[in-house]
């Protein structure tokens, strides 16, 4: 998918919502565990009630892989149902992946080539060479992590480099190795008072921003520095939207907290096309 068509369907959601599909086998209900892909069945029971509020899924594939063959399979079949059904939704592998170029390849493949994402998270901090051939596939977005929302981020990323940031010094550095189209950054939404920073550094780079929700991060706060003319901000939100209830109708109480999100991002587009006009 082009980075265009992403835009577009911003607009005709009104919503710049990304849900996390963090399928934890211990989390979802029990009834399920009686089917043959309990996984995949919930994903698909999200999916089919909270498409018309999100423009994005984020499949973070740490929930997927620790289950071995079976994982990968509902991982599969869950990507393979949103492109198949929803085209016009962006899709994401959370893998932070990024290794020598030689093996970089092969993870490229696997996410793109293969699995058929539209773009997967990749940890830069190996450099160019390890960017690079997520790069070279046309049409796809590689997310380089920027600014990451965990309590961690202060042990590197949040150190002084020369004279900046260990994680500006990083985005110095990256934003020449590919451009608006075919990258991203994420940073977190627990981190709001770095985003000013940050954009002015990228002002036209999309940035995939996840921690509204379970960690606590301000969506209006978030928006109010990170937005650019193109609306430029995914936010991504996973437990507080599919673990929303545990009974029967966990996919109708996950839609209940989507459109909740997607009505104060209508909110947020609309003062922000009153603010231009
Ligand atoms: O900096 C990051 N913070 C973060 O939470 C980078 C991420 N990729 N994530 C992921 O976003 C995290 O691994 C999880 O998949 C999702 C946030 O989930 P939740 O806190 O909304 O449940």
């Amino acid at each position: 998918m082009k980075l265009s068509d992403l835009i577009l369907e911003i607009k005709n959601k009104d919503s710049f919502l990304c849900i996390g599909l963090d399928t934890d086998i211990n989390k979802i209900p029990k009834f399920l565990l009686n089917e043959e892909d309990p996984i995949f069945l919930f994903n698909k029971s999200i999916i089919d009630k909270t498409n018309p509020y999100c423009v994005a899924y984020k499949i973070n594939t740490a929930f997927y892989e620790s289950l071995g063959t079976s994982g990968w399979v509902s991982m599969k079949r869950t990507i393979d149902y949103i492109n198949k059904n929803f085209p016009e939704i962006f899709t994401i592998a959370d893998a932070k992946r990024g290794d020598i170029g030689n093996t970089s390849k092969m993870y490229a493949q696997t996410f793109f080539g293969n699995m058929n994402f539209d773009s997967v998270t990749i940890n830069p901090y190996m450099g160019s060479d390890s960017v690079k051939p997520f790069l070279e596939f046309e049409n796809k977005i590689s997310v380089l992590l920027g600014l990451t929302s965990n309590i961690g981020a202060l042990d590197i990323q949040l150190k002084k480099a020369n004279k900046d940031y260990v994680f500006i010094e990083m985005i110095k550095s990256s934003m020449i190795w590919g451009n608006e189209d075919n990258m991203m950054y994420v940073v977190g939404a627990t981190k709001p008072q770095y985003i000013e920073k940050i954009r002015k550094l990228i002002p036209s780079h999309f940035l995939l921003i996840p921690g509204v929700g379970a960690q606590g991060g301000d969506l209006n706060e978030i928006c109010k520095y990170a937005m650019n003319d193109n609306i430029g901000i995914l936010v991504n939100s996973s437990r507080s939207i599919i673990y929303a209830s545990n009974d029967k109708n966990f996919a109708h109480s996950a839609a209940n907290e989507s459109i909740k999100l997607q009505k104060q991002m209508k909110i947020i587009l609309s003062q922000k096309n009153e603010l231009e006009l």
